[in-house]
């Protein structure tokens, strides 16, 4: 089944609860599929193939770990601003098990599957740039700080979203240890970059057609917002690797793309710095990429959303998005006279 023709036929703006999973994944993983199964000789074949098997074919260059990643519990405060009110939380097996970290495989289970023997320490994070004093923190610096639970939602811009509580602290923390220069503008963050541990960085093509490292950014005003957060942890313990170990952010208002995970470098910039959605599809991940249940994506809508819950995958609910995820008493001020249709 050809994904891609499919896409640029029938599905153009269709509600995307009809959809299934596999239909919002880029086009361009679709495309990189098809390199592949080309050039391992399979051809003809291979494009006829059902998705699953497709998608069976590219887990050929899967690692097969049997190792089971150690996580271990974290101290934390829990702010009452940040507690579940009342929302049902998505369960950890969940979290844990459908996620999107390309660079163990663009399947949802790829990363759970392939991520067990992923080494965090020891780690080497950098905070470097427009800084005062540039910093180089180890593995378990990343653990002095105080640490708190936050319950955000994560909304993925493929339209499914989730309730998941984190640990860890605000970006503006570690920022404001480094001290920002007034002439900063923007901040950059960097996925690390091994091969050797990350199958999909070996490949252009196995890696969803991303540039590794995976890159992101934020304007300063955002990254220096209440709500940025770095995250070590999350159901109490320190981050599995499929959802970014040792540590990664987490931007709740933006889609989940924003959220980069596995963070070696945050680099304080004056201009904006590519992002690696951004860099792959242009008219379709903007550098912004706020929650917006008013600018559909170009292949499907955004006004609704399947929340992950505590049923059976396929039973989770569709409900409205909402503008910045919910967050726009924290964040509408940044936005004050941008045209969020034109910034996307
Ligand atoms: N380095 C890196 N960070 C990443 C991604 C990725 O592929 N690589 N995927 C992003 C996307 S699309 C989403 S939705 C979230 C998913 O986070 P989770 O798996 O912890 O739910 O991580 C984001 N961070
Ligand atoms: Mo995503």
């Amino acid at each position: 089944m050809a994904m891609s023709t499919k896409f640029t036929r029938g599905i153009l703006k269709q509600a995307s609860w009809q959809m299934k999973e596999s239909e919002v994944t880029p086009q361009e993983v679709f495309k990189s599929r098809r390199q592949i199964i080309k050039a391992m000789g399979l051809g003809a074949i291979g494009a006829s193939l059902p998705g699953h098997v497709q998608a069976g074919l590219f887990d050929l260059f899967g690692e097969d770990n049997k190792e089971v990643f150690a996580t271990s519990p974290l101290t934390y405060t829990q702010p009452a601003a940040f507690s579940a009110g009342g929302q049902e939380l998505t369960p950890f097996d969940k979290v844990a098990g459908h996620n999107n970290f390309y660079e163990f495989g663009t399947d949802k289970a790829d990363p759970a599957a392939n991520a067990q023997g992923f080494k965090v320490d020891p780690w080497v994070l950098r905070v470097e740039g427009e800084v005062d004093t540039p910093l180089t923190l180890g593995y378990d610096d990343l653990y002095k700080f105080a640490l708190e639970e936050r319950i955000y939602r994560l909304r993925c811009v493929e339209a499914w979203s989730m309730v998941i509580p984190w640990v860890g602290f605000p970006l503006a923390t570690i920022l404001n240890k480094a001290g920002i220069k007034p002439e900063a503008k923007y901040v950059a963050f960097e996925t690390l970059f091994d091969r050797s541990q990350m199958p999909g960085q070996r490949n252009r093509l196995m890696g969803g057609g991303i540039h590794y490292p995976y890159v992101e950014g934020l304007t300063l005003g955002e990254a220096m917002n209440e709500l940025s957060f770095l995250a070590v942890g999350l159901y109490g313990k320190t981050l599995p690797p499929q959802n970014g170990a040792p540590i990664r952010l987490v931007v709740p208002w933006k889609y989940g793309f924003k959220s980069i995970k596995s963070i070696v470098t945050i680099k304080v910039t004056q201009r904006q710095p590519p992002t690696s959605w951004n860099q792959l599809a242009p008219h379709e991940y903007g550098f912004l990429a706020n929650v917006n249940p008013e600018v559909d994506h170009p292949r499907w809508s955004q006004a609704s959303e399947r929340r992950i819950g505590p049923g059976g995958l396929f039973s989770a609910t569709r409900i409205p998005t909402e503008m910045f995820n919910g967050y726009g008493e924290q964040v509408a001020g940044l936005y004050q006279g941008v045209d969020l249709r034109k910034y996307y």
